[in-house]
């Protein structure tokens, strides 16, 4: 883990999307802070010790899918597929599949591996599988305002975790989509999707990954804007009873976005995650209070 020192900090932006304004002034703790996103080779040792079984292994409760055929209620979760050909970017749907057999270990569906990956975040995790992993490992997930200063790294209001400019002097400094979304990626298979962690500069506080390569849960609850701020988590402890349709804020894009549909890979950034709508673009981080 990365100590990152705490501080007051505003959080959100008035640039880009909706959700990212008004700017907020959060004030944060010292902070320990994993430098990368959790690996495939981590969340297998935790599910080695623990037996933890995930969310898009289990099959879903009937109970939340009234409307659903029961027999299409098997284990599965949602991977990118990417289109043919150029198409409106107004129907997500397009370019996702949901794979019956996709899970961590089968991030494609079942004819996947994780071989060579090892040391890429894990995906298809759900909120649930994220905290679990992290109360096994004695720490806790990031709210909103501890991943935001903390992927700052020191800048202030900076547009990236490494400046204003997305390309400094032509280097690559994050897993985003490159070419034309969603059929063109320009990127060599097995570069095309996620990639090993640490493999671009760390921000100002030693953070690596945090634009980009993936999507990673906090425990803050979702609110639409920063205006509609939830007062701060309880820590650590699991919401008891979380509904299929509860959200919680995920924070720092992934390499599926590209300027022309999704300019995501930066500090201010934001979504609403559904807990158990795995993805094979969602991981997670975890931290732990320097005096707590
Ligand atoms: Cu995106």
């Amino acid at each position: 883990m990365v100590l990152v020192p705490g501080g007051t900090c505003t959080i959100g932006s008035l640039d880009f999307y909706p959700e990212e304004r008004p700017l907020r002034q959060v004030t944060v703790g010292d902070l320990w802070l994993d430098e990368h996103p959790v690996t495939n080779a981590q969340f297998r040792r935790f599910v080695k010790q623990t037996g933890h079984v995930t969310v898009a292994e289990r099959a879903p409760d009937p109970a939340d899918f009234p409307d659903t055929d029961p027999a299409l209620l098997v284990p599965g979760s949602q991977v990118f597929v990417g289109t043919p050909g150029p198409i409106p970017l107004d129907d997500w749907t397009r370019w996702w599949a949901w794979i019956p057999g996709a899970n961590w270990r089968r991030p494609e569906g079942p004819a996947s591996t994780l071989h060579g990956r090892e040391r890429h975040p894990v995906v298809h995790v759900g909120f649930e599988d994220a905290l679990a992993y992290a109360t096994w490992a004695g720490t806790s997930l990031p709210t909103e305002p501890e991943w935001e200063h903390a992927a700052r790294g020191g800048l202030h209001q900076a547009t990236y975790p490494w400046g204003d400019e997305f390309a400094p002097r032509g280097r690559t400094m994050a897993n985003t989509w490159r070419g034309r979304f969603p059929f063109e990626n320009l990127d060599r298979p097995g570069a095309d999707r996620t990639t090993p962690v640490k493999r671009f500069a760390p921000n100002g506080f030693g953070l690596y990954d945090v634009a980009g390569n993936v999507w990673e849960w906090t425990r803050t609850p979702w609110t639409s804007s920063h205006a509609r701020a939830a007062g701060p988590p309880s820590c650590c402890a699991p919401t008891p009873g979380l509904a299929e349709t509860d959200r919680f804020v995920t924070k720092g894009g992934s390499h599926l976005c590209a300027p022309s549909y999704c300019h995501r890979y930066r500090p201010a950034a934001r979504q609403g995650h559904a807990v158990r709508s795995t993805t094979s673009h969602l991981g997670f981080r975890c931290c732990r209070p320097v005096d707590g």
